[in-house]
């Protein structure tokens, strides 16, 4: 069955991989993102089955009015796959940028939080749908410098599992993916304002993730039998793993 997949953050990183993949098998694709030159791309490489959309998930009014403001025929979205999120910063908390915390909570929670109150009236109308959160292992194993950006996603987790409690007994299901390390994307070159050295150095000497794993778990839980919902789905690469808890000892 063919899906109207509403992805955001879609120009680069998980969500360019997540918009390939599903067009690849067939699905028509909304990819939003601020970049149109970014989007504009991905469009001359995927052609009609993808619609590139401009839109800044931290602008509240344009995020209200996204339904109306699709294309007829591209207005009953299937499944939203909130993707677009930052880390910013890695210094600890009390040297941390308050203005990098404004635009993780900006984004990574106010801006899912109103792409999911936007669509969602639409699917529960329907009766049909699949809110696919993009969320972290930050949201639960805390790290050193992960201070807003795990609480951010820590936040999409528990929406996630809240938007189930209110969706039960509906078909509109929700997902929480959790992927830990994952490489090939911008994550760590925007966390260190662009530092690409020691944006490599976070994957130096590891196999990790790819996006293309991310879409193809995206991909997998899309295609489950529809009374099956995926509620959580951690994922790590096997040279990562979530422990020991850490003792800082003296001398
Ligand atoms: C990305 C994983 O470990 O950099 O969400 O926070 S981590």
């Amino acid at each position: 069955m063919s899906l109207t997949v509403l992805v955001t953050g879609a120009s680069a990183g998980f969500g360019a991989a997540i918009a390939r993949r599903l067009v690849g098998e067939g699905h028509r694709v909304i990819a939003c993102a601020r970049r149109k030159d970014r989007l504009a791309a991905l469009g001359g490489e995927l052609g009609n089955a993808l619609l590139p959309f401009t839109l800044d998930v931290t602008d509240g009014d344009a995020v209200a009015a996204l339904p109306e403001a699709l294309p007829a025929g591209w207005r009953e979205v299937d499944v939203l796959v909130n993707n677009a999120g930052l880390a910013l910063g890695l210094d600890p908390a009390w040297k941390a940028s308050l203005a990098d915390w404004d635009t993780m909570v900006a984004t990574n929670v106010s801006g899912l939080m109103h792409m999911t109150r936007a669509l969602l009236p639409g699917m529960v109308a329907r009766d049909r749908g699949h809110v696919v959160n993009i969320s972290s292992t930050a949201a639960l194993y805390p790290y050193p410098g992960g201070h807003v950006y795990g609480a951010s996603k820590a936040f999409v987790t528990q929406f996630s599992l809240n938007l189930r409690a209110d969706l039960v007994g509906s078909a509109v299901r929700v997902t929480d993916l959790e992927p830990g390390l994952v490489g090939g994307s911008e994550f760590s070159t925007v966390r260190f304002g662009g530092d690409a050295t020691r944006a490599a150095g976070v994957y130096a000497g590891t196999t990790p993730l790819s996006p293309e794993d991310i879409a193809a778990a995206v991909s997998w839980v899309l295609g489950l039998p529809a009374h099956m919902n995926v509620n959580r789905m951690e994922l790590m690469p096997t040279c990562q793993a979530s422990g020991p808890l850490a003792i800082k000892r003296q001398g």
